[in-house]
């Protein structure tokens, strides 16, 4: 039996889906010792390497596979040829042993691949001149390569939803662009998986896994690690996932931006199995890599052109405030660009208790009050929520003003800043409450991730668009040089009445 019990919709973080005691058939792995002698096998092996999983224990890889594909391994190579049929190796380390795997050639996806093919797809990558062109341009060029009938770019919000951002697909297929997918779809130790192991591959959804012989390893009593094995078998949910998505096949390639899973160029085949050749899949790997380093380019140099352009405007306010002979108070809260330095649309500054109003704001002193002490953190830097009526539930309908921003010295002494709700309509690829629903129904039900695929409009209330942490970079900046000009300017009088 695989090592992993029954999985179900309220346990799905915890499958422990790197050891899965079992792989996909399209290719045997054999677990090493030191010796180069078999410790585990695939019980598959009988069919490829024509002995059978018990019988393999124990012996050293150049009696399983015959010593020119045993030099071929040793001396690192990844293909070789294993009776008459030609063969794809991988090998890595996995603790204390070595895995092999081995697999026939496939000839499907683009095979002939050569430098300057890979060139070009790179040079067209790197002249895309924004994230969305790029996540374009990548599906385009990871279809060409790969051959599925369907290739997304899937990108990660803060709270690990998605969206497909872009797609290529057979032409007679509905499309999936736009769609947004709950966090619980891609759990988090999977995440955890495809942020060091860069692509998986299913290469037929009706696969029957093959399990490893003996399933734990006798050295350690422990089950062996294939994080890193291509032919590693997955999930039960997902493969019940996919399989009401219709997909027949699928493949995934991470995309990671500062070690962060930033998204996944997600491929699905509806026309039976797909196993594209390990050339294509390492080519499509390579890409990933390429774009991904580029999104992140994109969006550093993207996040410097607003910074600069809140500096700018933070350096003009900063500059009257200084040079007028009011009071910094008077002369910020009256600054015409007061609420553009932070895109707000009203402002309430608290001193000692006094309350001056700028722009929409339909709030009384207490909820304004509320509001602050709510925000206040004690870390003496800027803080900001796109959601208050979470923070402030007694807030109630207020659906005037979701975004608040504050800077603040003291209890009575702060300035927020406010953004209206902005409804926003979001297209969920089936209903995500389903699942809730279906846990709700307890462990005993037989569990679907998910029943419908059609498309589920959902209007989420009561959010303002987001605070990019360059608004709050300016805002704090704001805050204390009013606060230091207040200081030195109370010096100056205490000095002029002595
Ligand atoms: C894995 N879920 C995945 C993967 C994707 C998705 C892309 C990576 C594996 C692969 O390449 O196929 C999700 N696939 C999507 C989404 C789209 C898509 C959002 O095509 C949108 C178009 N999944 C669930 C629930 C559970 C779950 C409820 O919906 C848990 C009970 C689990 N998903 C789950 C697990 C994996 C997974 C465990 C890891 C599979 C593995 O690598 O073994």
């Amino acid at each position: 039996t695989p090592a992993y019990g029954e999985v179900d919709l309220t346990t799905c973080d915890r499958e422990p889906i790197h050891i899965p005691g079992a792989i996909q058939p399209h290719g045997v792995l054999l677990a090493l010792d030191e010796h180069s002698q078999a410790v585990m096998v695939s019980a598959n092996v009988d069919g490829m390497l024509g002995v059978a999983a018990e019988d393999a224990i124990g012996r050293t890889l150049g009696e399983l596979v015959g010593p020119d594909l045993a030099t071929a391994v040793a001396g690192g190579a990844e293909t070789a040829v294993l009776g008459k049929v030609e063969v794809e190796i991988r090998q890595h380390r996995s603790g204390d042993r070595l895995i092999v795997e081995i697999e026939p050639v496939s000839t499907t996806g683009q095979t002939r691949l050569t430098y300057r093919s890979t060139r070009g797809a790179m040079a067209r990558l790197a002249q895309a001149p924004s994230v969305g062109d790029l996540a374009a341009q990548l599906a385009a060029e990871v279809r060409a390569l790969l051959g599925f009938d369907r290739v997304m770019v899937y990108r990660f919000d803060e709270e690990w939803n998605g969206e497909v951002i872009a797609e290529e697909r057979r032409e007679d297929l509905n499309s999936f662009l736009g769609l947004h997918y709950p966090a619980t779809d891609i759990p988090a130790q999977a995440r955890r998986l495809y942020t060091v192991n860069w692509t998986r591959l299913i290469a037929d959804i009706e696969y029957v896994p093959v399990p490893l012989h003996p399933v734990l390893d006798p050295g350690t009593a422990a089950p062996l690690d294939l994080s890193h094995a291509t032919l590693r078998s997955v999930s039960p949910i997902h493969i019940e996932y996919l399989s009401h998505m219709g997909v027949t096949a699928s493949m995934s390639i991470s995309l990671v931006v500062d070690g962060q899973l930033w998204g996944l160029v997600a491929c699905h085949h509806y026309s039976g199995p797909h196993r594209p050749s390990h050339d294509a899949r390492s080519a499509a790997e390579f890409l990933g890599q390429v774009a991904s380093q580029l999104a992140g380019d994109r969006e550093r140099a993207d996040s410097r052109e607003r910074t600069l352009a809140a500096q700018t405007v933070l350096g003009r306010m900063v500059a009257r405030t200084s040079s007028r002979p009011e009071s910094p108070l008077v002369t910020v809260m009256d600054d015409p660009e007061l609420l553009s330095l932070v895109h707000a649309t009203g402002a309430v500054l608290s001193y000692n208790g006094e309350l001056t109003v700028r722009g929409d704001v339909d709030l009384d002193p207490d909820q304004l009050r509320a509001i602050s002490s709510a925000l206040e953190d004690g870390s003496n830097y800027a803080t900001a929520t796109d959601r208050i009526a979470e923070l402030v539930p007694e807030l109630g309908d207020v659906s005037s003003i979701a975004g608040v921003l504050r800077v603040g010295s003291a209890s009575d002494r702060w300035l927020l800043w406010f953004r209206p709700e902005q409804e926003r309509v979001v297209d969920w690829g089936g209903d995500p409450t389903n699942k809730e629903l279906a846990a709700a129904e307890g462990p005993h039900v037989r569990l679907s991730p998910r029943r419908s695929f059609d498309k589920w409009r959902q209007v989420v209330r009561g959010r303002s668009t987001p605070w990019a942490p360059w608004k709050l970079e300016v805002a704090d900046a704001l805050g204390k040089h009013l606060i230091g000009l207040l200081l030195s300017r109370s010096r100056d009088q205490i000095a002029m009445a002595e």
